[in-house]
């Protein structure tokens, strides 16, 4: 089984970013302590909040297999299922990671989302 970590984009651009997302996102989207999950890139589409306290949670259907983008301000874990309860795919998440464009890698896949992988 495979481990990445999910990348981080340069600090510079990532203040840019910052300023255009608080434009974009509603302010309820992202609580501090939470990884937000997108459908379309960019932080637009539909969105749901995961928290660590939550635990394990399959992600909502709208999201299963069709994350366009995230924002993390929680460590976790993305699961892909491949043979429940034996087999799964893992990316590590950190706190302050987040990807604009994700659909065409881990986000195209994402099943779960859990404390730890
Ligand atoms: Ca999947």
């Amino acid at each position: 089984m495979r481990k990445t970590h999910v990348t981080r984009i340069a600090a510079a651009s990532a203040a840019a970013l910052a300023t255009m997302a608080v434009l974009a996102v509603p302010a309820a989207a992202a609580r501090a302590g939470d990884i937000c999950l997108y459908t379309g890139r960019n932080f637009s589409g539909a969105h749901w909040c995961w928290n660590p306290g939550n635990g394990y949670v399959d992600v909502p259907p709208a999201l299963h297999d069709n994350v366009g983008s995230f924002r993390a301000q929680a460590n976790g874990c993305f699961i892909n299922w491949i043979q429940v309860p034996t087999r799964k795919e893992t990316r590590v998440v950190r706190n302050g990671d987040y990807r604009t464009v994700y659909d065409n890698d881990f986000g195209g896949k994402i099943d779960a989302v859990a404390p730890q992988c």
